[in-house]
């Protein structure tokens, strides 16, 4: 954009109201100078984005299409700014006519179409794209509601819709109508031999949907390059209006794009989701593959100017889906077809669970999309044809995509690709080695590691002004662009007065939260006492539970001795649980009733709290991650592919308290042994209980009297009101054998916790290692990683 100054953006920023609301600056609220100001910034981009389209076309530059079902990219409002380089100088202009930012950052909504770390990923790689001047673009569904808002009632999870999108549709985003495309489903559809001896589809009964693009902006930090975000809403086409006759039958249209489905991690399949996977795949495609053709190359090669990520399995139908275009649509033949699609695509495995990877079934597939159901029928028949006799029956038997009329989505995307990651070294590693082996055989040029990253500028300067501004005085801003320049705070990590000014930073955010919590909870937080956080969606595997069976065990001790000496503690708890995931539900419960029950006793003397931050979201991830001194990573090792929030904290100077699982490890590598406190069994040991069937939680249980005691606190009445989910979790921790390994890492979590409490006395040595982290965490950078995918797997830089 063009050198804005003080004056111009006031005058361009009262005119904007003046038009839009008729409204003088002293009247209009907040929501009206938030919505003119994101107009402005869309203005000011507007030539640097008309012009990144036309180089783009002119240039004829390879382009990356990252397509997820998911995009989480919470508030944008300050991102824009910073990344357009207007920060300070819009917050300075707005204050000198008495508006103040954070007022109108507090009035957008959060844009939460995405369920968790999944879709945090892909909206962090949304920022970093622009800001590597890589022509990368997302494909994704605008739904009209996002993640539930989660409210707690009686300390049980109710679910509200999230209306997220005023009716005049978010200021960040431009309709395309004239972009729209159709997209079939239904019906049936047979091939009609032609005189040339092809084969054409011919459609019956299919129902006609209207696709209609919505671009969102993603702006470059200080680059002028602006990208964009497609997101596909459904209408009624005029011209088959006749299809939709009833309410009924326009409502089911509506529906296709109306919510995100809320179950991470796993789900069995309902249609409507089968419709909303495809229709966005479909609508993305079809477009791509128009603008390619508008390049007048040939069909066949479109891998030249086209890669298509397929972001986890949802969007596997791409590989089909392109194969259809480019036979039905443009002529090509199969072999030609295939050759250049699995060049176009590559694919991301984000979870190794197996409840979690996508089978849909086939009987749903011909309904739904019957000429993909075909196409997949012949690619799997071709596959079968192509690896029988060479490699054991049984191999195939067990890649192969269609398997007991069920379509496994992660084996067509892996076949139907050139490229599979995973997302984490060890995540890598147990692909190859156990969940993926079988195609490590067939495939092993197919499989590589990008470990995950973060948009670090949202997660440092945006999230944690105080800590920038620190940096800025010790090192200089150059780590405001380039993150690794944090590395030079290793000349500085013992440093008495730099110690005090990150531990007074630590304490202010402290004291922020804690307002917070003050505000909506109505609990008092001590603020010198350990901040100990788990935000993440609630699930088993990530253990939450330990953590709580922890605290049950310090306030036993309290109880028995209320003299002890300890340092005190408050543990923070963020979490959404799927809402049919019963378990996820009860645990929830449980910590609001230990919450309830650990805040109001006085004789714990404040040395404990417990807090569940309802509606945990990105905005809220802002407010807590600065103001953390412990990250808790506890999951079972070998069950987080990941984890990105680990990344978060370690940049913001939390001690990760983890165990060696996901992206853990690579920080404890960044960091080093005595920078990360890691406990608990690693992967090779929860694999040796695999193989040997010999886990018994109860026998630990009757053995050590520490952990009966802890575990029979669900059912004894230690915890009021939790009768029902007490005895669920009693169950599921005895008599269902623990499947996560609780029991067993139990003793050396609590030890670990002790040292923690031991070394937060020490202020020098923790604050050593707190700055120790932050000077280490640069290479989590999601610039860093996006390079990785579009060097090796996109080549488009
Ligand atoms: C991750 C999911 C996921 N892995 C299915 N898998 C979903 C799967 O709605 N669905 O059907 C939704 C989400 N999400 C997470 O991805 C991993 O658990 C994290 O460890 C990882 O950091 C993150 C990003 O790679």
């Amino acid at each position: 954009m063009e050198q804005l100054t003080k004056e111009q953006f006031i005058k361009d920023f009262k005119a904007q109201l003046h038009t839009d609301y008729l409204v003088d600056n002293n009247e209009a609220t907040a929501e009206e100078h938030f919505r003119t100001l994101g107009k402005l910034i869309k203005r000011y981009v507007m030539s640097d984005w008309l012009r990144r389209r036309d180089e783009i076309v002119k240039e004829q530059k390879k382009t990356a299409y990252y397509f997820s079902i998911e995009f989480l990219p919470g508030k944008m409002l300050q991102t824009n700014l910073l990344n357009l380089g207007i920060y300070d100088l819009v917050t300075e202009a707005l204050a000198d006519i008495n508006v103040d930012l954070t007022v109108l950052v507090e009035a957008e909504r959060d844009m939460a179409l995405g369920n968790g770390g999944l879709g945090r990923l892909a909206s962090c790689f949304m920022d970093s794209l622009p800001t590597i001047g890589a022509p990368g673009f997302g494909n994704g569904i605008r739904y009209k509601y996002g993640l539930f808002k989660q409210r707690i009632v009686n300390g049980y999870q109710v679910e509200l819709p999230d209306a997220w999108l005023p009716s005049e549709g978010s200021v960040w985003e431009t309709k395309k109508p004239h972009s729209a495309v159709d997209v079939k489903i239904y019906g049936s559809v047979y091939l009609a031999p032609q005189e040339d001896g092809a084969l054409k589809p011919i459609y019956e009964n299919v129902k006609t949907l209207h696709a209609v693009p919505y671009d969102v902006i993603q702006i470059g930090f200080n680059n002028g390059v602006v990208n964009n975000l497609r997101l596909w809403d459904v209408e009624l086409p005029e011209k088959y209006e006749l299809d939709y006759q009833t309410l009924a039958d326009r409502r089911r249209v509506e529906d296709i794009t109306s919510f995100l489905y809320p179950d991470d991690s796993s789900r069995d399949g309902q249609a409507m989701r089968l419709i909303q996977e495809y229709f966005m795949v479909s609508a993305g495609l079809q477009t791509i593959v128009a603008s390619y053709a508008k390049m007048q190359l040939p069909m066949a090669k479109i891998h030249e100017k086209v890669a298509v990520h397929i972001n986890d399995t949802h969007p596997a139908m791409a590989v089909p889906e392109l194969m259809r275009i480019l036979m039905d649509d443009y002529g090509v033949k199969w072999d030609d077809a295939w050759a250049t699609t699995t060049q176009v695509m590559s694919y991301t495995n984000h979870t190794v669970l197996s409840e979690a990877l996508e089978k849909w079934d086939t009987g749903l597939f011909k309904e739904i999309v019957p000429r993909i159901h075909q196409i997949i029928g012949e690619i799997d028949r071709k596959f079968v044809k192509e690896w029988a006799g060479k490699v054991d029956t049984g191999i195939i038997d067990r890649t192969r995509i269609v398997q007991n009329n069920q379509i496994h989505m992660a084996n067509l995307a892996i076949i139907g690709g050139h490229s599979v990651n995973g997302v984490a070294k060890l995540h890598t590693e147990l692909l190859i080695e156990d969940v993926l082996k079988e195609f490590y055989v067939l495939f092993p040029e197919k499989f590589n590691n990008k470990t995950n990253g973060i948009a670090q500028r949202r997660w440092s300067q945006i999230a944690n002004p105080g800590m920038s501004a620190l940096l800025d005085d010790l090192i200089g801003k150059g780590w405001r662009s380039n993150i690794h320049e944090l590395s030079e705070l290793e000349e500085l990590l013992t440093r008495s007065d730099v110690q005090t000014s990150f531990y007074q930073v630590k304490q202010a955010n402290k004291q922020k939260l804690a307002d917070y919590v003050k505000k909506t909870l109505d609990i008092d937080l001590p603020i010198d006492a350990i901040f100990d956080v788990q935000v993440k969606r609630l699930h088993a595997y990530k253990r939450q539970l330990l953590n709580v069976m922890h605290i049950i065990k310090l306030y036993q001790d309290l109880k028995d001795d209320p003299g002890l000496e300890m340092t005190p503690r408050v543990f923070i708890f963020g979490a959404k649980a799927a809402p049919g995931y019963h378990f996820a539900k009860s645990v929830i419960k449980i910590i609001n009733e230990l919450a309830n029950l650990i805040n109001y006793d006085t004789s714990l003397n404040d040395k404990l709290k417990v807090v569940f931050l309802e509606n945990y979201n990105v905005s809220l991830a802002e407010l807590i991650v600065p103001a953390a001194d412990v990250s808790e990573q506890i999951s079972t090792a070998g069950k987080e592919a990941s984890g990105t929030s680990n990344m978060k904290f370690m940049m913001n100077g939390a001690l990760t308290l983890a165990t060696l699982d996901g992206a853990n490890i690579e920080i404890k590598d960044a960091v080093g042994e005595d920078n990360i406190v890691i406990f608990g069994m690693d992967k090779d040991a929860v694999y040796a209980h695999y193989d040997k069937h010999d886990y018994n939680s109860r026998a630990i249980y009757d053995s050590d009297p520490t952990i009966k005691r802890v575990v029979d606190a669900f059912i004894d009445g230690t915890i009021p009101n939790t009768h029902y989910e007490g005895h669920e979790i009693w169950d599921a921790l005895i008599s269902y054998n623990d499947e996560y390994f609780l029991l067993e890492d139990f003793t050396d979590y609590a030890e670990k916790q002790a040292y923690i409490s031991e070394l937060y006395q020490d202020k020098p040595i923790w604050q050593a290692k707190v700055i120790k982290n932050i000077a280490n965490s640069g290479r989590f950078s999601s610039d860093d990683t996006i390079e990785g995918y579009a060097k090796d797997i996109w080549g488009i830089i």
